[in-house]
């Protein structure tokens, strides 16, 4: 099958979760094509098979905000004629599914269709949004075919925008080789943690939903008797205002701030466990990436975590908002090597036999394959 993908190319699971599947699309037989305004981070430049569209947004004086949404439909239909696509799979609502929407409804001769993967922001905080909503809702009845990465999401989707819309579930999946305890590297431990420090890891964009204070608050409590550090990996509005938190719980120099990377691997394989407090979380890819480095997660009871990380097992979850639970989560964990060292086993195997991409590819290639029969 010949197939375009648009997604959000900078840090963020959506983008993540595209550029995987594109790449292992391609390495069954399928041509990829990408299109974004910049190549995604984790789009290996030399993965045969795909390519790359860089859609140009050209500036106009009379442009107080140059359009993305339409330069992004019109070079998905230039891409669509000159190669042949049969499915553009878009990567969050607004504007991918807007304008995977446009570029079908534009095509002249052809059938093209678009396939949208709804992601979770999209629905829970732009389509909540009333500047966005109803062309978010428009975008999702339009589409062809709609998946969701979790059933919580799904739920959220009918409840808040699309009662009517059959959507389907396929869940984020984890390229368990790259996220494996076998990435650990003692000399890179060694850069943030003395031989008798443990090592607490958080990763996100550092937006209000992944309440980032908590974090702070979390290990300033939990590993309060503890020889721990923290990482922060990556950055976002709310970095200022937890570092402030970091600065009035006077635990600045247990914490690295590290900014965005875009290879976390070797870093989780190397830490001791994961913290993720989110307000709502509809998946928690990076929660997945730290349990197939082998790390035990603590995060809140929110959105679609439940369905990933299994409490008292790969992790322990506690209600959003509620720190003292969170922080005596950390020092139950922390503080107990023979649990932390259960809990990594436990969390390293879910990830491995439930949500490894096998599964994954097959339900996204029968997702296409049932479009295109349908013949349309
Ligand atoms: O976490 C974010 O804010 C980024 C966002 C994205 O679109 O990149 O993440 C969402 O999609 C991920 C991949 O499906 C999910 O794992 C995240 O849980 C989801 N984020 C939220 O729901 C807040």
């Amino acid at each position: 099958m010949k197939i375009a993908l648009a997604c959000h190319p900078t840090h963020g699971g959506s983008g993540v979760v595209a550029a995987e599947l594109g790449m292992r699309l391609a390495a069954r037989g399928h041509e990829i094509h990408f299109v974004s305004y910049e190549r995604p981070f984790r789009l290996d430049p030399l993965a045969p098979g795909v390519h790359f569209h860089k859609v140009q947004v050209s500036s106009y004086p009379l442009f107080r905000y140059p359009p993305y949404a339409l330069a992004l439909a019109n070079e998905l239909l230039q891409v669509v004629n000159s190669e042949g696509v049969e499915i553009i799979h878009a990567h969050y609502a607004i504007p991918h599914s807007l304008a995977a929407v446009l570029a079908r409804n534009m095509q002249r001769d052809g059938n093209v269709k678009v396939v949208t993967t709804l992601h979770g922001t999209d629905i829970t905080l732009v389509g909540a949004d009333p500047s966005y909503a109803e062309i978010t809702r428009w975008a999702i009845e339009q589409s062809d075919s709609v998946t969701v990465v979790s059933d919580w999401l799904g739920e959220a989707t009918r409840k808040e925008l699309a009662p009517e819309c059959d959507l389907q579930t396929i869940a984020n999946a984890v390229d368990a080789v790259s996220y494996s305890p076998e990435r650990a590297d003692p000399v890179l431990r060694a850069r943030f943690a003395a031989p008798d420090e443990l090592l607490v890891v958080h990763v996100s964009n550092f937006r209000p939903v992944k309440r980032v204070c908590d974090v702070i608050s979390a290990f300033a409590r939990g590993a309060a008797q503890i020889p721990a550090r923290l990482l922060m990996i990556g950055q976002g509005p709310d970095l200022a205002i937890s570092q402030e938190e970091a600065k009035k719980a006077r635990i600045e120099h247990r914490i690295s701030w590290l900014g965005p990377l875009d290879d976390t691997s070797a870093l989780l394989a190397s830490s001791d466990l994961f913290l993720l407090p989110s307000e709502s979380e509809s998946f928690g890819l990076a929660a997945l990436e730290a349990m197939a480095s082998g790390l035990p997660v603590v995060a809140t009871h929110s959105g679609g975590i439940p369905s990933v990380v299994s409490s008292g097992e790969s992790g322990l979850l506690a209600p959003v908002g509620d720190v003292e639970q969170l922080a005596q989560h950390c020092s139950q964990i922390l503080g107990d090597t023979d649990l932390r060292k259960k809990m990594s086993r436990t969390a390293r195997a879910l990830a491995v036999d439930k949500f490894g991409w096998d599964r994954v590819i097959e339900s996204y290639e029968k997702c296409y394959e049932d479009l295109l029969s349908d013949g349309g």
